[in-house]
């Protein structure tokens, strides 16, 4: 069995158990653990504790492997593979009730940084929704065993998603980009998952997607299930304190970069 075909099916069984732990609590009801960054940025027990899961699964199942959590750092990898995980992407959502978080693991040749890892594998699991979205490099993107494919251009104009940060100096400059964009958009979501929402493209829910300041565990498996659906993806200003991710089709991809680049 390929690599990636076995570390895709790897990750999204932990993400299917993972997953349902985080759909138990949440339905226990939610702790709050600590704020981050901003009070808005927080992070739950559940967080924590699914992240503490997926991670000694990964380390019974592949030691040696590399990590990077958002909730509990990064391991360097003896093997040359690294899992790039968070726990419950969408924890804003998670925290008020709203369904729309996920679970997202990626396994990348390299470390954890994205300007130079390869993604081999990925899976991004919506508990409450019980949808399973996964990725390995040359075999494709699937929701179950349905094939993914991202949308052509459409004519009507393009449904986009976006997202903003918890620290409220960024929000003016965001909004700027959303007024730059809104020409290309029949419509815009803003769903709270970045995971989602680069899930969403794969499978053609969205037409495309682009936001400031993602993390790398926010993005390292809904881009992989991106490109293995014929879409691409892009960060812009890699060395700045908030790239900018672009998940699309080929051509609206290339409208969106048209219009963010310059
Ligand atoms: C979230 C992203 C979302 C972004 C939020 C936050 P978290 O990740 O998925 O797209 O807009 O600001 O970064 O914090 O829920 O893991």
């Amino acid at each position: 069995m390929p690599l990636a075909v076995e570390l895709q099916e790897l990750a999204a069984d932990i993400a299917r158990e993972s997953g349902a732990l985080a759909r138990e609590r949440r339905a226990a009801g939610v702790a709050l653990a600590a704020t981050k960054t901003t009070l808005a940025d927080i992070v739950t027990e559940a967080d924590r504790e699914v992240e503490q899961l997926i991670r000694s699964r990964l380390s019974a199942e592949r030691p040696g492997d590399g990590f990077l959590g958002e909730e509990s750092g990064a391991a360097v990898s003896e093997t040359g593979i690294t899992w790039i995980v968070d726990p419950i992407d969408g924890t804003v959502n998670y925290a008020y009730g709203i369904p729309a978080y996920s679970v997202s693991i990626a396994a990348v040749h390299g470390t954890g940084d994205p300007n130079s890892w390869h993604a081999l594998a990925a899976a991004v699991y919506a508990p409450a929704m019980d949808e399973l979205f996964t990725a390995s490099r040359g075999g494709g993107a699937w929701l179950g065993a349905q094939r993914l494919a991202v949308n052509p251009a459409n004519p009507a104009g393009a449904l986009l998603a976006t997202g903003f940060g918890y620290d409220p100096s960024t929000h003016d400059g965001d909004l700027a980009t959303v007024r730059e964009v809104m020409p290309l958009a029949r419509d815009l979501r803003r769903i709270g998952s970045a995971a989602l929402d680069l899930a969403y493209v794969a499978a053609g829910r969205l037409d495309g997607y682009f936001e400031r300041g993602l993390k790398p565990w926010d993005f390292a498996a809904g881009a992989l299930l991106v490109e293995e659906a014929g879409g691409v993806v892009t960060r812009l200003d890699t060395a700045s304190a908030r790239p900018m991710i672009i998940a699309a089709g080929p051509e609206l991809h290339a409208e969106l970069v048209r219009v963010l680049d310059s």
